[in-house]
C-alpha cells in the first residue's frame, strides 16, 4: 500500500559519513567527554567554559561539513513524494538543511542557535560562544547553546506526537535507540498502525520493534529506498 504520510527520525548515524562523530561508537563524542559534564544543565553550571568549548568545536566541525548521499536522498524524497514527509532529527547539525530539506524539526536543538537562559530569547549563534555572553534581548549574561540537554524537554513534542499518530510509515535512520523520548517514537507510530523501517549498520536497541530493517551505510541504503518509494 502506498503510504500517504511518512515520518522520519534521524540520528547521528546519518551524519557519520559526513565526518561528524556519533555519540556511542568507540572514539565517539561521548568517549572524550562524559555526558553529564557536557550535555546537562548541571554540567554547564559546573563548568561553562568546558561546555562552550565542546559546542564551539562541534559548531565549527558542522559548519565545515557537507551533506552526504543519505541527506540528499531525504531531500529528494521530500521534493518528489506525492504525500507528506515529516523529518524529525535528533541531530544538532544543519546537514539536512544544507542538502535541501525544507521541513526539519530539530527536537534536540541546533548548533546554529543561541538561547538566553534568563528570558528564553533565541538568536543565531555566533561561531564561538563564551560563558557570560549577554543576551541581545534582555542583556543578562545568560547566553547558552540552543541545545536540549539531558533532563531538558525536547522541542515540539506535541507536534511530533500528532505526526506519529497520523503516520502510515515511520522510518528511523542512524540512531542507536538509547535516548528517550526519541527511542519511543517507533512504539507510538506502531500503536497507531504505521509500518516501520529501521536503517542502521546494525539493529538498534529498539530494532525488534521494526517491521523491516535495512542494514548498511545510509549513503547506500537511503538512495535505493527513496528511488523505490518515488518510483512506485
Ligand atoms: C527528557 C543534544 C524529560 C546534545 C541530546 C532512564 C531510562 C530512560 C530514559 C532516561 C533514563 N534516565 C534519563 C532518561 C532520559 C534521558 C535519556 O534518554 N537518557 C538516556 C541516556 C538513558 N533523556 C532526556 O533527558 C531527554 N529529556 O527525557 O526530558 C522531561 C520531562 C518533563 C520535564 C522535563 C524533562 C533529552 C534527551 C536529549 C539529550 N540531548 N543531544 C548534543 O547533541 O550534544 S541526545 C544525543 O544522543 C544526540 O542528540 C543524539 O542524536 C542522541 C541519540 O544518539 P544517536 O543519534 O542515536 O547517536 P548514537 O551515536 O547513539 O548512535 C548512532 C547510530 O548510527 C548507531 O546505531 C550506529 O550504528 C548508526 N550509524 C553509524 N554510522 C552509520 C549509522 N547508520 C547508518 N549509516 C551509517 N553510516
Amino acid at each position: 500500500m502506498m503510504p500517504q504520510k511518512i515520518v522520519i527520525l534521524t540520528g547521528a548515524g546519518i551524519s557519520a559519513e559526513s565526518g561528524l562523530g556519533t555519540f556511542r561508537a568507540e572514539g565517539g563524542l561521548w568517549a572524550e567527554h562524559r555526558i553529564e559534564d557536557v550535555a546537562t544543565p548541571e554540567g554547564f553550571a559546573r563548568n561553562p567554559q568546558l561546555v562552550m568549548d565542546f559546542y564551539n568545536a562541534r559548531r565549527a566541525q558542522a559548519a565545515a561539513a557537507s551533506p552526504n548521499a543519505g541527506h540528499e536522498a531525504l531531500a529528494r524524497l521530500e521534493a518528489g513524494f506525492s504525500g507528506e514527509v515529516i523529518l524529525i532529527t535528533q541531530n544538532v547539525d544543519d546537514l539536512h538543511e544544507k542538502a535541501g530539506s525544507q521541513r526539519v524539526m530539530h527536537m534536540h536543538g541546533a548548533l546554529t542557535g543561541a538561547l538566553c537562559g534568563a528570558c528564553e530569547h533565541r538568536w543565531p549563534a555566533p561561531d564561538r560562544m563564551s560563558p557570560g555572553d549577554s543576551c541581545p534581548q534582555c542583556n543578562a549574561p545568560a547566553a547558552r547553546p540552543d541545545i536540549v540537554w539531558f533532563g531538558e524537554m525536547p522541542y515540539d513534542m506535541d507536534e511530533i506526537f500528532d505526526h506519529l499518530s497520523g503516520a502510515d510509515l515511520f522510518v528511523s535512520i542512524g540512531t542507536s535507540g538509547n535516548v528517550y523520548p526519541a527511542a519511543g517514537f517507533v512504539a507510538e507510530a506502531r500503536r497507531h498502525g504505521a509500518q516501520t523501517i529501521e536503517f542502521n549498520l546494525e539493529p538498534s536497541e529498539v530494532g525488534s520493534q521494526f517491521d523491516d530493517i535495512r542494514l548498511g551505510p545510509a549513503t547506500r541504503t537511503l538512495p535505493d529506498w527513496v528511488a523505490e518509494v518515488l518510483g512506485s
